[in-house]
Parts: C-alpha cells; sequence; structure tokens
C-alpha cells in the first residue's frame, strides 16, 4: 500500500496499474518498458501538463466532436491504465472502442475487451475483418466499421509505422505520447505530449465544453492549431523545465 503522502504517490500508483494490468493479462510485458520510457519523459516535462498540451488535448476534441466516424484505439497499456475515462471520452464525442494490439495474442484482445466490458464499455467495434495496408505486423488487423473506416482515430500511445500508414491512408490521427521526438509524435496530425492519465480526462471536459459549440468554432480551434510548432514547443518547454531545475541546484548548493 503505497500512501498518500509519498512524494512520488501518482506516479506509484500508475506503476502499480500497469503491474495490475500484466497480472490480469491485459497489458503486454513490453508495456513496462513503454511506461518505463513515459516515465522519464514525464519526469522530463515535470509531471504535468503544459499549456501547449492542454491546447493539443481542446484540439482534439474539436477534431473528435466534428468528426463523422471517429474511433479511439485501446492497447494493454491504456485499458490498464485508464478504462473509466477512456469510456468516459468515448461517450462524450460518440466514438466507439476498437481493440488493436501490437503484441497481440486473441486471448489478451478478449480480455481487454471483457475488461472495458466490465466498466460499462458498450460502444466497440469487435472485429478484425480488414487490414490496415503497409503494416506487416498485428497492428494491421482491424474493423472494417471501425478503424479502417474511421475518419478520425485517437490512438493513445502508438507505434510509428502504424500512425504513418493510418496518415498515408488520409485519416487524421491524434496522438498521445511523451516524447516527442517518437516517429509517432513527428508523424501524427495533433500530438498531444501529455501523460495519458492526464491527457483523457482533460480531452473529456474539453468535449463537455466545446459539445454545444457551433461548427465554425470548432474548425476555428482545428485551423489555428500547428502541430510542428507544438512539437517545437513541447522540446522547448522540456529544455525550460531542465535549465530552471538546473538553476535550483545550482542556488542550493550555493546557500
Ligand atoms: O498492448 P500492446 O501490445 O498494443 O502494446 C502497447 C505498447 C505501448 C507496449 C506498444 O505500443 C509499444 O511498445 O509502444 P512503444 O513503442 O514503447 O511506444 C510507447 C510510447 O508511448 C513511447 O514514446 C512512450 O514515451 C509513450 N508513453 C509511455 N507511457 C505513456 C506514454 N505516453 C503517454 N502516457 C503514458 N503513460
Amino acid at each position: 500500500m503505497i500512501p498518500k503522502s509519498h512524494p512520488r504517490y501518482e506516479s506509484l500508483i500508475t506503476r502499480d496499474k500497469i503491474v495490475d494490468g500484466i497480472n490480469k493479462g491485459i497489458t503486454s510485458t513490453q508495456g513496462l518498458i513503454a511506461q518505463g520510457r513515459g516515465e522519464a519523459f514525464d519526469y522530463l516535462i515535470g509531471e504535468k501538463t503544459t499549456p501547449g498540451a492542454l491546447n493539443a488535448e481542446k484540439t482534439a476534441a474539436a477534431l473528435l466532436i466534428l468528426a463523422k466516424n471517429p474511433v479511439i484505439s485501446i492497447n494493454g497499456n491504456v485499458a490498464a491504465l485508464v478504462p473509466e475515462e477512456i469510456i468516459r471520452l468515448s461517450e462524450a464525442v460518440n466514438a466507439p472502442l476498437e481493440v488493436n494490439l501490437f503484441n497481440r495474442t486473441e486471448e489478451r484482445a478478449e480480455k481487454i475487451i471483457q475488461h472495458l466490458v466490465s466498466y460499462g464499455a458498450k460502444n466497440m467495434r469487435i472485429k478484425t475483418d480488414a487490414l490496415i495496408p503497409g503494416i506487416e505486423h498485428d497492428r494491421t488487423k482491424v474493423d472494417s466499421s471501425g478503424i479502417f473506416s474511421a475518419d478520425v482515430v485517437l490512438v493513445p500511445l502508438e507505434d510509428g509505422d502504424r500512425c504513418k500508414a493510418l496518415v498515408d491512408m488520409g485519416k487524421t490521427v491524434i496522438a498521445i505520447d511523451l516524447n516527442p521526438l517518437s516517429r509517432t509524435a513527428q508523424t501524427a496530425s495533433v500530438t498531444i505530449v501529455d501523460n495519458v492519465v492526464r491527457a483523457i480526462p482533460n480531452m473529456t471536459r474539453f468535449a463537455d465544453e466545446l459539445r454545444s459549440s457551433g461548427k465554425d468554432e470548432l474548425q476555428k480551434i482545428i485551423e489555428e492549431f500547428d502541430n510542428k510548432k507544438n512539437l517545437a514547443q513541447a522540446i522547448d518547454d522540456i529544455s525550460k523545465h531542465l535549465s530552471s531545475s538546473l538553476l535550483l541546484t545550482l542556488s542550493a548548493n550555493i546557500i
């Protein structure tokens, strides 16, 4: 039991959720490595949602609301970290959930579906009757009425080649990735450089706020967004956070 007073409480709870996910058979062991990499970048960002990430989250909410066929892709880490939150987002933007795995086994895919159903998921796409062109691994298997035909796809913690393949299919791809230098981050249409545990509730809040907005207002939010500037800002945020941490360390040593 981790005490709430622990200075790294949130981070340790997140870690435990991934371990639980592995024990339940919904998260892959590779998911641990991905989580570790994410934690390292989160540390560099300052473990908080930056103003730039917040703007990307708002843009993503506007895109999902305006989409004709939005779909939210689910992997083993997302199912373990934010099951309730992702269902809430799915309801807020009327987007079905589709399990799509990099390290796919049918048993794990089925366990993730059942896990989401146990949290109340109703709107899901569960077939694997279509293939994304240009991918040789199992992430290619998708539902013809889900990711395959979607116009906007949210891919939290994606791998770079599928992100590119989805963009090549003409889809608008929203990625959540703490590493602004990853291939996924660089290829997506909108990259949210934030922890998925903060990003998903923020997006739902924006979706709730924006749902009654007119089409023109949503379109304006989307048009004003520039992903290249967004990524440059995220890298700048990391370097500024490192510089201020360095100054704090130096002044502490001087005193
Ligand atoms: O369940 P599966 O089989 O589909 O596998 C899922 C993982 C995530 C294991 C798989 O897609 C994978 O190996 O991903 P990568 O290539 O390690 O990429 C994960 C990316 O997500 C990295 O750039 C990490 O920095 C980032 N990341 C990790 N944890 C988080 C994160 N980004 C946001 N929030 C996190 N909690």
